[in-house]
């Protein structure tokens, strides 16, 4: 079970939208094409090695702040004309009242820079159809629409370059609810009559001209939820772009497999290492655009962990602000960036220019490499201070910490290397260790066991890991709380019948007492089902649980579900099987098995 294995099974399996289908046929994964061209680009190189990334959603939006005549709206503030359905009538007069007078983009270029962050990619056209930004080709810009007047992308592209900070333009290629031929606006605008083939021809292209033109180089081009082009459209529009940078990489949402690298859906991070450039985007709080009532936002630990994740699978972080109708970038914003650039400025040798970690996922955290080099990052301390590096076939020859650079003592048994730690914070979002080694280590494998300790307080073994039975499968489940705030979890679904299962393999390092949970969401027809767990030569039963129906547009709840207790008397590698006890319907959607240690 190697990389190619996981790219099928676990990345295409994003649900379709059934929700979706009554507006337009498209599925979640045509409106988030993930696939890249699959070819190098010749100026990918800066974007492997920059890791961490600053998206900014700018435009009318911000202005109306998540509220539209009175009423508040939740979750993706740049979709409120969408959500209220805002004639554009009225929606282009909101443009008569902003004025982001507060806008300073060296502040803004500073902030990235300050948080360690190595490109930004702004939203030079949303959506809404209006242009952030002096264009030529329509009058509903900032320039000529708003009080304004002025071109901030001007001096944004150019705080950036002073800094080195990489920048890019956001486009909304297909989607424009101002346009009578633009994709989407169903309420101004009847869809039969559109043509698509005119609103690219007279404004999309026209307009990504000028932003290739009048900006420097672009560093990236991010385009967003492609439609209405066929493949041979969609390379003849990449074609005609092309030329004016062929320096500038386009996203995977341009469409047709034509990107230079991949996006997976909004706020996802794939379960295991990919292969080839790719990036993860999420949003700070609950919103890409601007809402005065979101103040969800992620703390700088859970930025810190977020990035490491991604960069232990191989990939950038592309983190969200979303500025105010005046121009500031939200408090929060600034000050948790900030903190984490604190972290980067002592630890950044284990993001930046880093590939996938060799070590698969351990109680203690996750892994990046370079080459000699495999940087531990330490989430969670293991009690005696003893880290175990299982299955390590390279040949050490020093492990250090990274922020002090102070060698550690270790050993290695066969193929584990067991490290002594120093004292260190163990509430620290992440604290990084370095082992050099040397000699040919083996690709990242997903079948080797999973540690299991009692030196953490839990052992969490994830559904991306399970050895399938019967006709069960593993599937990404997307769903969302408020209005496009999309979430994302993997399980195991679809065990039926008496020969459908799920088996984990573990390796239990330290014998002993141990109390295990099912981590599972549960529809009523689901609930109040037998199934069993095989563990340590005993079988555990037990009666599903009913939490809730999977519904893309709402919570997917889990429960923990304490199943049984268990004794290890030896260390050494076992099987967990788990399977349903009659035939007919789905047991339930396993996320994850969790082993606590009994002290
Ligand atoms: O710019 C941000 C989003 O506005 C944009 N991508 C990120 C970077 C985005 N556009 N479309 N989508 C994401 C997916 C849209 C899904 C939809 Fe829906 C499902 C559109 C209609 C149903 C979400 C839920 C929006 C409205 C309801």
């Amino acid at each position: 079970m190697k990389l190619n294995y996981l790219r099928k099974t676990i990345l295409s399996i994003t649900l379709a939208s059934s929700a979706v289908a009554t507006v337009h046929a498209q599925t979640m994964d045509e409106m988030w094409d993930n696939r890249s061209s699959g070819k190098a680009h010749a100026n990918i190189q800066w974007f492997k090695d920059a890791k961490f990334g600053m998206f900014i959603h700018w435009g009318l939006y911000a202005k109306l702040a998540g509220e539209w005549k009175g009423k508040r709206y939740y979750g993706s503030g740049e979709w409120i004309m969408n959500q209220a359905r805002i004639p554009v009538a009225e929606y282009k007069q909101v443009a008569q009242t902003f004025n982001p007078v507060k806008f300073n983009a060296e502040d803004w270029a500073q902030l990235a820079k300050d948080a360690g962050i190595k490109y930004m990619v702004i939203t030079a056209k949303h959506h809404d159809g209006f242009a952030m930004y002096d264009s030529k080709v329509s009058d509903f810009d900032i320039v000529d629409a708003t009080p304004y007047k002025k071109d901030p992308m001007k001096a944004l592209a150019a705080a950036n370059a002073k800094r080195g900070v990489h920048f890019g333009f956001y486009y909304s290629q297909f989607q424009d609810w101002y346009e009578p031929n633009g994709g989407r606006n169903t309420w101004d605008f009847e869809e039969s009559k559109k043509d698509y083939q005119k609103y690219y021809r007279e404004k999309a292209i026209p307009q990504l001209k000028e932003l290739l033109t009048n900006y420097g180089p672009l560093g990236i081009v991010w385009f967003d939820t492609p439609g209405g082009m066929t493949r041979d459209q969609t390379q003849a529009f990449v074609d005609e772009l092309r030329v004016l940078q062929p320096q500038s990489l386009f996203s995977s949402r341009v469409g047709q497999g034509l990107g230079d690298y991949k996006d997976f859906g909004d706020s996802e991070v794939p379960a295991t290492p990919i292969k080839g450039p790719w990036e993860s985007i999420y949003t700070h709080n609950d919103s890409w655009g601007y809402i005065k009532h979101d103040m969800n936002f992620k703390t700088p630990e859970e930025i810190i962990r977020l990035l490491a994740n991604v960069a232990s699978k191989g990939g950038n972080l592309m983190l969200n602000v979303g500025p105010d109708g005046e121009g500031n970038i939200p408090e929060y914003s600034a000050k948790f960036l900030r903190e984490t650039g604190k972290w980067l400025d002592k630890n950044g040798e284990s993001i930046y220019s880093s590939t996938y970690g060799l070590i698969p996922a351990q109680p203690w955290g996750v892994s990046t490499s370079k080459p000699g080099k495999q940087y531990l990052h330490v989430l969670y301390r293991p009690e005696n201070g003893k880290l175990l590096v299982p299955g390590f076939k390279g040949k050490v020859s020093k492990v250090y910490t990274l922020a002090e650079q102070r060698n550690l003592v270790w050993k290695k048994t066969g193929d584990d290397v067991w490290i002594d730690l120093p004292e260190f914070d163990k509430d620290a979002a992440n604290t990084v260790f370095v082992m050099e080694y040397s000699g040919k280590v083996p690709d990242y494998d997903l079948s080797v066991p999973l540690t299991v300790s009692n030196q953490f307080k839990e052992n969490q073994l994830e559904a991306t890991f399970a050895k399938l039975k019967g006709n069960a499968k593993i599937k990404s489940l997307t769903y969302s709380h408020y209005y496009g705030d999309w979430k994302h979890t993997i399980c195991v679904t679809d065990m039926k019948e008496l020969t459908d299962g799920a088996e984990f393999s573990i390796r239990v390092t330290e014998p002993g007492d141990y109390k295990i949970s099912l981590e599972y969401s549960c529809s009523p027809e689901s609930a109040k089902q037998e199934g069993s767990m095989n563990v340590n030569n005993q079988e555990f039963l037990f009666r599903t649980l009913r939490t809730s129906a999977f519904d893309n547009k709402a919570p997917l709840p889990f429960i923990k579900h304490t199943i049984a207790t268990t004794t290890f008397t030896k260390a050494g590698v076992y099987q967990i099987n788990i399977k349903p006890l009659q035939n007919g319907v789905e047991l339930f959607k396993l996320k994850s098995v969790h082993l606590a240690p009994v002290k």
